[in-house]
Order: structure tokens, then C-alpha cells, then sequence
């Protein structure tokens, strides 16, 4: 049975749930949302973080497992939202701790979303994928359209969640669409992600004025700023279905080496300390994965374009990081 979907322009305002809400991308996202007039629901296994800096008036806040189906199906079935943004994941370094929760949490999750909006007529559902979907061998930069051979239990179950999603879409009509996210640095620290050197160098340098990565000084990988990639996955939401070629996207916006970040942070944060000390099994992912991504596809087809390279991204960051920190 085919869907009946809602068109999703930026003028209209949409009934919103967001799972793994408490997380990085979450936080900002639900920020984003809010700013452009959505009614938005936050659900997670974890209460509303305090940071979070949202009237609880604004942002009621749902207790979901994504692992269990009919507490998710009750709150669809109870709420009704238009969109639905499936963010609950356990990340890469985390899920190599525990592969049979990382499959039960975010393989179990993604198909137990995509039926609960199957069966409840949900518009829409955006799914964060991720450069782990990748593995060693590929060109650079990577196009779209590769072998996917993750060396993760988390790229294995972001692949299979693309691969459900495109599913989903040709058997049902539902109206799944996903950006392949690079690692992304926030003012927010993540939790359990191989990419998280990247943010650290940051905050520790601000906090402690000293880090020791756990990668390479010539580690490089594809890396975003939070604004571009809430912004991405908004606007992946509000393009029109007919202009979409594919359901996922790889989308972009730099690849620094660490060494290079070290130096865009001791620019920024006179005095503080950056080292490298590389953690055999943390590089081997950090290895795995592309120098850099082809997004020409997200360019062409939705009008994608990053707004900010690192230096932007560190001008921009710093100063929040400091307002954070001094605030708490
Ligand atoms: C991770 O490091 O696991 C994530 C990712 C790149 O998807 N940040």
C-alpha cells in the first residue's frame, strides 16, 4: 500500500519527533526545528538533558527505547507527528565495546521506526547515516555509489539502515531520505564516536588547555560543523520528493588532518597544549574510513553547499565553547 505524503516545504509548519533527542545532533537539531516554527518532540532512553536550554512548555519530552516496538507504536500512534528524525544510534568506538547491543539498538531501531511509520502513515522519516557506511579501498573523494564494507558493528548497521530505508520507500511509498554524515564537531560534546578527537581538541583546549588525541597527527577524514549539518538534514527534509534521485546522500564540507585542526585551535586558544597518541583499534576505524566525500549528488539534486571550512567553523566555535563552559 502506497503512502499519501504531505509536502514538507520551509513554509510549512510539521508536527516533529526526534529520536536519540539527548544526543549530539539531537540537541542542536531540535534548536533548529523550533527556530523555524515546527511543534517538536523530543524522545530518548534518557531524560531531558539540562543543558539542553529549551522550555520544557516548548519541547515535551517522550521516555523511548527504540529497541522495544510497541512503546514506539504507542507513541505514534498517540502523537501522530508528520516527520519523524531517527537519530537513536549507539556510535562507532562505543558500539565496538558492545556489538550485540549496537545491532539490537540501531539495526532493531531503524526497522522498528520505519514499521511504526509504515503503519501509522507518517510523511516522512530522515535518517543520520554516517562515513562509517564506508570501508578501506575506495576512491577519493568517495562518490555516492560505492560498495558499502564497513569494518564496524555501527557502519554495518548504518548500512543496513539505508538499505531498509530505500526498502521501505520502494515497497510502501514511504518517504525515507538520509545524509551520510561526516564527523561532526559542536559546541555539544559527542559520546562514543571515533570522530570525537576532533571536538575534543576544542573543548579540552579550552577547558584544561591541553589534549592528547588518540589518533595521528596525518589522521584525515570528512568532517562538518554542526550548523552545516543541521541545516543539511532540514533542507534533505523541505526538498521537493520529484528533485530526489536517490534516497541517501553523502554530503561534505572538509577534511583537515588532525594536524591541521591542532593548529586551527592553538591559532585560536593561545598556549594550549595538542598532542597524539594513536589507540591501535580507534586509528584502525579512523583508517577505514574516506579522506574525503563526493557530494555532487546533494548538490545537484537539493542545492547542498557547506558554510563553513575550518577556519570559519573555529572563529565561530571557540566563543561558544567559552560561553558554555563558563556558564555551567
Ligand atoms: C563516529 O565517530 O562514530 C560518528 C560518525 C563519524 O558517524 N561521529
Amino acid at each position: 500500500m502506497m503512502l499519501a505524503v504531505a509536502s514538507v516545504g520551509p513554509s510549512n509548519s510539521m508536527k516533529i519527533l526526534v529520536t536519540g533527542s539527548g544526543g549530539q545532533v539531537g540537541q542542536d537539531l531540535i534548536r533548529g526545528l523550533l527556530e523555524r516554527g515546527h511543534e517538536v518532540h523530543g524522545s530518548d532512553v534518557a531524560s531531558r538533558p539540562s543543558a539542553l536550554g529549551v522550555d520544557a512548555s516548548r519541547l515535551p519530552w517522550h521516555h523511548l527505547d527504540v529497541t522495544d516496538l510497541t512503546g514506539l507504536r504507542k507513541l505514534i500512534a498517540r502523537e501522530r507527528p508528520d516527520i519523524v528524525y531517527h537519530l537513536a544510534a549507539i556510535l562507532s568506538a562505543r558500539g565496538e565495546e558492545n556489538p550485540g547491543l549496537t545491532y539490537r539498538v540501531n539495526q532493531g531501531g531503524v526497522y522498528n521506526v520505519l514499521e511504526a511509520c509504515r503503519e501509522h502513515r507518517v510523511s516522512q522519516v530522515l535518517f543520520a547515516s554516517t562515513i562509517a557506511v564506508f570501508g578501506p579501498g575506495l576512491p577519493d573523494p568517495v562518490p555516492n555509489d560505492v560498495p558499502l564494507q564497513p569494518t564496524t558493528m555501527y557502519g554495518v548497521t548504518k548500512v543496513g539502515g539505508e538499505l531498509l530505508g530505500e526498502y521501505y520507500n520502494k515497497r510502501y511509498g514511504l518517504d525515507f531520505r538520509a545524509v551520510r554524515f561526516p564527523g561532526l564537531i559542536s559546541a555539544t560534546l559527542p559520546g562514543g564516536g571515533t570522530s570525537d578527537y576532533a571536538p575534543l581538541m576544542y573543548v579540552e583546549a579550552i577547558r584544561k588547555g591541553a589534549y592528547e588525541a588518540f589518533c595521528r597527527a596525518d589522521t584525515r577524514i570528512p568532517l562538518m560543523y554542526m550548523p552545516d549539518g543541521i541545516r543539511a538534514l532540514i533542507e534533505l527534509s523541505e526538498a521537493p520528493r520529484e528533485q530526489l534521485t536517490r534516497t541517501t546522500y553523502n554530503i561534505a564540507a572538509f577534511s583537515p588532518t588532525a594536524e591541521a585542526i591542532a593548529a586551527a585551535v592553538a591559532r585560536a586558544v593561545p598556549g594550549a597544549e595538542l598532542t597524539f597518541n594513536s589507540d591501535p583499534t580507534r586509528q584502525a576505524i579512523l583508517d577505514s574510513w574516506p579522506n574525503a566525500l563526493d557530494d555532487a549528488h546533494a548538490r545537484a539534486d537539493w542545492g547542498w553547499s557547506p558554510e563553513f571550512d575550518l577556519e570559519r567553523m573555529t572563529a565561530d566555535l571557540v566563543p561558544k565553547i567559552r560561553a558554555l563552559l563558563n556558564a555551567s
